[in-house]
């Protein structure tokens, strides 16, 4: 491969004191990595939390070979008024879904709220599954793949919905996870969603009421625990994943495709 068409994951996380500020993560060309740097950087000492004493910035050498090129899941929307409503209409999907104990979901959901990572729950036992509940299992090295696009600077401002499908579509395609809850911790973002490779990613308007900052998520699983589960942790925490958005023209090709 030519030199300066590496990838290198960049991730940034931004503390001061015991309170996080901001954390964000890239997949990027090695020609690219000084300026998602800065503005990784930048987000960082910018954010309305407050200026951090502490930013991490960690840059990585990626294999091309290991990455994993998935379809973004295919997006809906669903208006709803408030949080029971919003509520009502999880509940529903789950049901769609044919799982057994919607309710009790729904209410382990809350365990999540504050936590940095997600809970792993087995939808049918409703046995959390995270080797470290405090913290919950975290889905990292991902990013949109923006070659092709013209999309080159959405990363210093969050982008809430960009970060949650890229996080969703890698999540929803490991085969033993079923189903996918979130919703924000940010105060003033009241959207959430449940994302499956059955329904895709359905966004519910009005999940919790503004100011909240109660916020979490929750990866459903079925399979067997001895076999499936640490493959399943594996693939969440370490597989590198590049999200192609519908629309984008993509210039990488695999070998004997014509371009
Ligand atoms: N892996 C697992 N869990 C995570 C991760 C991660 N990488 N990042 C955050 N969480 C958990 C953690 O418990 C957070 O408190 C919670 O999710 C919420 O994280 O279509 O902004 O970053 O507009 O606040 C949804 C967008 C945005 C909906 C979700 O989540 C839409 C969002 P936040
Ligand atoms: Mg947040």
């Amino acid at each position: 491969m030519a030199e300066g068409m590496k990838r290198y994951s960049l991730k940034m996380r931004a503390s001061k004191g015991d309170l996080h500020i901001s954390g964000a993560e890239k997949i990027v060309r090695e020609g690219e990595l000084e300026a998602y740097c800065a503005r990784l950087l930048q987000r960082a000492m910018k954010h309305s939390k407050g200026k951090p004493d502490m930013v991490n910035l960690k840059v990585e050498e990626l294999d091309e070979g290991d990455i994993l090129f998935l379809q973004a899941l295919p997006v809906s929307t669903v208006q709803t008024a408030d949080a029971a409503e919003g509520m009502e209409q999880v509940r529903h999907f789950l049901d769609r879904l044919g799982l057994a104990h919607t309710s009790e979901i729904l209410s382990i959901w809350q365990e999540s709220y504050g936590m940095r990572g997600a809970i792993l729950l087995d939808a049918d036992t409703l046995e959390r599954l995270e080797p470290d509940q405090e913290r919950g299992v975290r889905a990292t090295y991902m990013d949109r793949d923006t070659e092709g696009s013209r999309l080159q600077d959405t990363c210093i401002a969050k982008n809430h919905f960009n970060e949650a499908l890229v996080l969703a579509t890698k999540v929803v395609n490991h085969p033993n996870i079923l189903a996918e809850l979130c919703i924000s911790d940010d105060p003033d973002y009241v959207t959430g969603y449940i994302a499956s490779k059955e329904l895709g990613y359905v966004r519910i308007t009005c999940l919790k009421e503004m100011g909240s900052s109660n916020g979490g998520r929750v990866f459903l699983f079925r399979g067997n625990h001895q076999e499936e589960l640490s493959g399943c942790i594996d693939y969440l925490q370490k597989k590198k994943v590049l999200v192609q958005w519908p629309g984008d023209i993509h210039l990488t090709k695999r070998s004997g495709e014509k371009g």
